[in-house]
């Protein structure tokens, strides 16, 4: 496969096992820009064996996959530093991918798919909730950021006005939401039933579960944990917010629109 961008530098043809070569399918075969990353900055040298998705394909269990991330570690930069995105891509979200995984074994979970068990989610135990959503979440966090960010425009963009006034209003009010959220927790952008609305969560929930106050289906969701910032923001969340636009991938949050 040809690499579309040169986001890592030189780099050198590397070998593929068998993990690599199913990961790069996979990766095909969701559309995916595969970005070959060298030495520490290559994502896939730190993923946990138990968070692949070719098990997946074999069990009629659910279980949560890690996405392959689609750009490299320092891809973000300067506003998401690579030490950020490496510990918090290749640990904790490595962390709750298998944790989950292993509620759904323990507890004999029985959803087919993540958003069944969101809606249930209140009958499960705190690791699976927590672990659940934090497998989720960053996933949809991963696949709304990109190097070079991008702007919204047609059916979003008209929604957004909407609902919000204007682009720029919008923004207000999610960095808002982000700022608001005590601890940790995530703001988000989602579609009640044709309608954007904007809200948080806290700790590892999310919109689609039955335990949240705040509803909908996520099309944009922003990490707002201290470990998705502190490294290179510390205290300054505001910072962290007002920069992050800059990677926004719009036009993956106007595919969840449809
Ligand atoms: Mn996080």
């Amino acid at each position: 496969m040809e690499a579309r961008h040169d986001l890592c530098g030189p780099r050198t043809l590397f070998t593929m096992d068998r993990q690599q070569f199913l990961l790069t399918a996979l990766s095909a075969s969701a559309g995916l820009v595969l970005a070959r990353c060298t030495g520490a900055q290559n994502p896939t040298e730190t993923m946990n064996e138990t968070t692949h998705a070719p098990e997946a394909a074999t069990s009629s269990k659910l279980m949560f996959e890690q996405m392959k991330l689609p750009y490299c570690y320092d891809a973000l930069e300067p506003h998401i530093d690579a030490k950020t995105m490496e510990i918090h891509y290749g640990k904790h979200h490595a962390a709750y991918v298998k944790n989950v995984n292993e509620a759904i074994a323990e507890e004999k979970i029985g959803a087919a798919t993540p958003e069944e068990l969101f809606k249930s989610v209140s009958k499960y135990s705190a690791k699976a909730r927590n672990n659940g959503g934090g497998a989720w979440n960053h996933n949809l966090y991963w696949e709304v950021m990109k190097p070079g960010g991008s702007k919204p425009s047609g059916k979003l963009l008209d929604a957004i006005n909407s609902a919000f006034g204007s682009l720029d209003a919008m923004k207000k009010q999610f960095a808002e939401a982000g700022m608001k959220r005590f601890g940790s927790g995530w703001a988000w952008l989602v579609d009640q039933n044709g309608k954007l609305a904007i809200g948080s969560t806290p700790n590892q929930d999310n919109p689609l579960m039955d335990v949240s106050e705040f509803k909908g289906t996520p099309l944009l969701g922003m990490d707002v944990w201290e470990h998705a910032y502190y490294l290179k923001y510390q205290n300054k969340r505001d910072e962290y917010i007002s920069n992050w636009w800059d990677v926004v991938n719009w036009d993956a949050v106007a595919k969840r629109l449809g």
